[in-house]
């Protein structure tokens, strides 16, 4: 058995057991000697004693598939009998009882690390990442988020494989090894940090530099690396670091802090980006940008992408976590921080939607199903498991009902206590929200619950009003189903943010109110049962709830269809608007899909078909608001909403029908707005071009339902940008054009050799609704531009079909599960992260009907009973299976 730093067996990690080290370290000194067959590395570190610790405590290092060349002790050889070691952990009997050296020499394999964790090659250079334990793949430590140290490294490396040697911190020396044809460069960081933090990166770049002088006037170099030729696709991402600079210091008085701040862009990358101090490594898919190669949407990601890792630097790496459990300080506030930064940058209430759409999209199935877990977990057997939309999305969602409780000055209150109190150190959820009941006075021992219960509530709303008193009641019901380990929910503060929309569509005003508190125009619930009565409302109110989706719950109103239309045309949040034509549309696919599976049509209120022309058409709001407003919910939308015995299949149909009824009743306005938006003039990226797009490429999909096919094709061959081309492809492609073909091998030779934009040419396969896609999509992982080693690639074509082809992945005869799950085997052997997050997708396989759920139970048997499963698959399966 393997007992690491942290007692680690491959059995359960908790919370409860947390226990700091024996030993703290405060200083490593690391020598990596880079050769193109392997490399060596050299760890000095400095151990102390923590306080009340017995001297001669044995010292336990963790490891992870090392290869120990020699260890020393203050400088001298260990006798064979004063430790152990095995690839996993490293044990010395009785350390001194007074400070000591440990020197550790490992030998690593870069090129054959398949994994992506440690040190592993991409595009020929060399690149780390530690998060979260990939420090052990490089040496033995107590690879922990609460030891921080002072790191100083060496690298050296031959000049033609690596001119570039980077590291933490700033660069302290740098020349030729005489003599040969080698150069190094030591770093040096000054600011401890986990080592989960620590990266090294050398090789052949492009490098892009830039300056910022900060708000005190220091000046900071700013230098982004990309593969040679690629350099020109950075201006977006170097200009999003700037203004991400500027809004931490102007919203959080934040400063950078280091002389230089650096991002690497790699091919190959198992997440999006990750925040090592002074250097950011970046999957390239976030970083370049250019109007050829990048749709808006790109633009928006790399955005929302650099400003996340900047952000990190002090909400992650000045203060970080005390432990994994604590995932979502760093995640969930730092999510919050990009979300609200991205606000700023361009519509609001567009940003708001597309975040509420995510978090609606990959939250709240998780929160639904085997795999739900709390924003702070109090267990784990993979820590890589549990960088989740429940760790990100909804812990950011928490920390935005925090900031609502609050207000926004005790919320920067107590921000600015966080960072006084906690600068330097490893903190936990408690000690966050001490800082802002601290700073505001406010109990918030019931909120915490946000942090330790999962499941998503249920609020059920009826309202009565009584006309000649001039009284509203609305009486709120909180529920929750059981999740996973917690079979009984307590009730939880939820903040209703609320209008009461009068006749004319203005907000109306009300005397008294009572029944819970109401502060300004926010409802704090925080019982099972409240019933809230409004007195001298003066005509009769359509109550706009949850405005902004000021909670992360499943409100279910009894508004009926002439107050959501009312909603929908009038309510002054823009939020709200758009959900009142959602919660329309949802309400007739679910009636088309109860008679779909009975082979019945349904009527559709031809006022619902016209509702959403007539929002197209509206010019008092934004372009891009306009664009979300006439899209309709999806497959993945409705199967969520049904919840249960999901016919995947019924459920398309009803689209389809919903689909053609607005785009037949629409058809005339569609098309005159298709042709005002089109754009005169050279390209521009800004959001209001951006939105001109966003609005034409949205009416052109419904036109292209409408019969006006060709459309497609015209759009595509004119396009001068890739929001156009790629809007027409997917038109095309879904709708099942007879131009598809042609316009995919007209794309294909037109990128081939750009593999993000091939990732595109993947994605859009990958997710045709009809029964060919999963022969296509089988014949493509033999295609050339494919790899099984390439996160990217396996994400844009294997995950986009299981977790982006409703029809496809839960196909009846079972075909699609037997796919992934056979895929998921074998990319368990080359990389276990991207195998347990593709095995995710089965996470709402009990929601199906029973034929379809017993073939993904055959699946997940099947991968449960496969020899040398790794932990993080094992994981996952044996999870959904619970
Ligand atoms: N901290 C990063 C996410 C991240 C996590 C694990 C990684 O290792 C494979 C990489 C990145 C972030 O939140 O951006
Ligand atoms: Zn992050």
């Amino acid at each position: 058995m393997d007992l690491g730093s942290e007692g680690r067996t491959s059995e359960t990690i908790r919370l409860a057991d947390y226990r700091p080290t024996p030993y703290a370290i405060t200083e490593v000194r690391l020598d990596f000697r880079l050769d193109l067959d392997g490399t060596r590395v050299v760890a000095e570190t400095l151990f102390r004693r923590r306080d009340g610790i017995a001297a001669g405590t044995p010292l336990v290092l963790d490891g992870d598939e090392l290869d120990l060349a020699e260890i020393r002790l203050d400088g001298a050889p260990l006798p064979p009998d004063a430790w152990t070691a095995t690839p996993q952990r490293l044990e010395v009997r009785t350390p001194p009882a007074d400070d000591f050296h440990l020197t550790v020499t490992t030998w690593l394999d870069p090129e054959r690390n398949t994994k992506l964790m440690g040190l592993y090659r991409t595009s020929g250079n060399w690149c780390t990442q530690c998060e979260a334990e990939g420090f052990r793949r490089i040496t033995y430590f107590l690879d922990r988020p609460d030891v921080l140290a002072v790191y100083t490294t060496r690298i050296e490396a031959p000049r033609a494989a690596a001119p570039y040697l980077l590291s933490n911190g700033n660069r302290i020396d740098a020349g030729d090894v005489p003599g040969t044809d080698r150069h190094f460069a030591v770093w040096h960081d000054p600011f401890p940090k986990p080592a989960y933090l620590f990266a090294m990166v050398a090789g052949t770049f492009e490098r892009i530099a830039d300056r910022f002088v900060t708000a005190s006037g220091r000046e900071v170099a700013l230098e982004i690396y990309v593969e040679p030729g690629r350099g020109a696709r950075t201006a977006h991402a170097m200009d999003s670091l700037k203004r991400s600079m500027r809004w931490d210091e102007t919203e959080y008085g934040r400063e950078y802090d280091l002389d230089v701040f650096m991002i690497v862009a790699v091919d190959d990358f198992n997440m999006g980006a990750m925040e090592n101090k002074g250097l950011n490594v970046f999957n390239e898919k976030y970083v370049l940008a250019d109007s050829e190669t990048a749709t808006d949407a790109d633009y928006a990601h790399v955005e929302g992408v650099i400003a996340h890792e900047y952000f990190h630097n002090w909400t992650g790496n000045r203060i970080t976590c005390r432990d994994w459990f604590q995932l979502c300080l760093k995640e969930g506030l730092t999510v919050f921080r990009d979300q609200d930064f991205s606000g700023d940058q361009r519509s609001r209430p567009v940003k708001r939607i597309a975040d509420v759409r995510l978090l609606k999209s990959h939250q709240f199935p998780e929160d639904a199903g085997p795999l739900a877990h709390p924003v702070r977990p109090s267990t784990y057997r993979e820590i890589n498991n549990f960088y989740t939309a429940t760790v990100y999305e909804k812990g950011a969602e928490v920390v935005r009902m925090l900031k609502t409780l609050i207000g926004a000055d005790g919320f920067r209150a107590g921000m600015d206590l966080y960072f006084a109190r906690h600068d330097g150190s490893a903190a936990t959820i408690e000690d966050f929200l001490a800082c802002f009941a601290d700073a505001t006075g406010r109990d918030l021992e019931r909120f915490k619950l946000w942090y330790t219960q999962s499941g998503t509530p249920d609020v059920m709303v009826s309202t009565h009003w009584d006309a000649s008193a001039g009284r509203l009641r609305l009486t709120f019901d909180q529920t929750a189903l059981p999740t996973p380990g917690q079979p009984v929910k307590a009730p939880m503060v939820v903040p209703i943010r609320f209008g009461l929309v009068g006749p004319s569509g203005d907000d109306l005003a009300w005397e008294r109110v009572s029944g819970a508190e109401v502060a300004g125009d926010v409802i704090v619930l925080d019982g099972a049962h409240h019933e809230v009565v409004f007195e001298g409302v003066t005509a009769r109110p359509v109550p706009s709830l949850l405005r902004g989706f000021s909670a992360p719950v499943r409100l279910t109103l009894g508004s009926d269809t002439a107050d959501l239309l009312h909603l929908m045309s009038h309510d002054r949040d823009p939020f709200n608007r758009w959900q009142a034509g959602q919660a329309l549309a949802m309400r007739a696919l679910i009636s088309g899909t109860q008679a779909a599976r009975t082979g019945q049509t349904v009527e559709i209120d031809p006022a619902l078909a016209s509702a959403f022309a007539a929002v197209a058409a509206d010019e008092s709001l934004d372009t891009a608001f306009r664009a979300l407003a006439i899209t309709l919910p999806n497959d993945a939308d409705v199967a969520r909403e049904i919840g249960t015995d999901v016919d995947p299949d019924a459920i398309a149909t009803a689209i389809e029908q919903l689909r053609a009824r607005v785009a037949t009743a629409g058809r005339a306005t569609f098309r005159r707005i298709h042709a005002e938006m089109a754009s005169s003039g050279p390209y521009r990226a800004d959001a209001e071009a951006a939105g001109r797009r966003a609005l034409r490429n949205a009416v052109l999909d419904h036109l292209v339902r409408a019969g006006d096919g060709d459309l497609a094709a015209q759009r595509y061959r004119q396009a001068d940008n890739m929001t156009d081309r790629l809007a027409a492809l997917t038109a095309a492609v879904t709708v099942g054009l007879p131009s598809a073909e042609d316009l995919l091998a007209d794309f294909y030779q037109r990128f081939a050799g750009d593999p993000l934009v091939i990732d595109k040419w993947l994605m859009v396969q990958a997710t045709a609704p009809r029964a060919e896609t999963l022969d296509r999509v089988r014949a493509l992982t033999a295609h050339p531009a494919f790899a099984a080693t390439n996160p990217n690639r396996v994400r844009a074509l294997i995950t986009t079909f299981a977790t982006g082809n409703q029809t496809q992945f839960n196909r009846a005869d079972g075909a699609g599960f037997a796919f992934v799950a056979d895929q998921v085997l074998m990319l368990d052997r080359i990389n276990p992260q991207v195998a347990a997050r593709l095995l995710s997708a089965f996470r709402s396989w009990r929601a199906l009907e029973p034929r379809r759920r017993a073939y993904a139970e055959a699946e997940l048997k099947r991968i449960v009973a496969a020899p040398d499963l790794s932990r993080d698959v094992a994981d996952i399966a044996g999870r959904s299976l619970e």
